[in-house]
């Protein structure tokens, strides 16, 4: 009877012990970025990365700015269309991604505008861009992710 009950006892420790483990060993999973591109453009034209961004936690999230050793300086864009002409205007504040939403970063609208490129990329060139978020606790959080050079021609 003793042997059963420590048996039993072994195997619960064993299995909340486990769970605390891989608990504590997972990593973020409230943020998700879906392909993380930069369309390259001919010539010395400014370059513009996109992604989708998915926050999957239950705080809402503030996208602050970017940042890259491969470019001098990175802006947050927002293209629209009035009479005809095209514009951009910077997202000073940023792009807030609010708990369980997902946003496009996209041609024709949010864009990271990657300026002063500090060598010139490659289609199929894989670039890191560090997102850099705050919560809506003020929290700061930064992501590194791999941004892929793909051709003008794909969206
Ligand atoms: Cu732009």
């Amino acid at each position: 009877m003793m042997k059963k009950t420590f048996a039993v006892l072994l195997l619960l420790g064993l299995l909340v012990g486990g769970w605390f483990w891989s608990v504590s060993m997972q990593p973020d999973t409230t943020l998700h970025i879906d392909n993380p591109r930069i369309r390259l453009l001919p010539g010395e034209r400014p370059l513009a990365g996109y992604f989708t961004i998915h926050n999957a936690g239950d705080h809402d999230l503030r996208l602050v700015s970017a940042s890259s050793e491969r470019f001098g300086r990175i802006m947050i864009h927002a293209s629209s269309r009035s009479n005809g002409q095209s514009r951009m205007t910077e997202q000073a504040e940023g792009v807030v991604i609010a708990a369980g939403k997902r946003i496009d970063f996209a041609p024709g609208g949010l864009h990271l505008m990657l300026l002063q490129a500090q060598q010139p990329l490659a289609i199929g060139d894989e670039v890191m861009l560090q997102l850099n978020l705050v919560d809506s606790d003020a929290n700061a959080r930064s992501i590194e992710v791999p941004f892929t050079v793909i051709p003008v021609q794909l969206p």
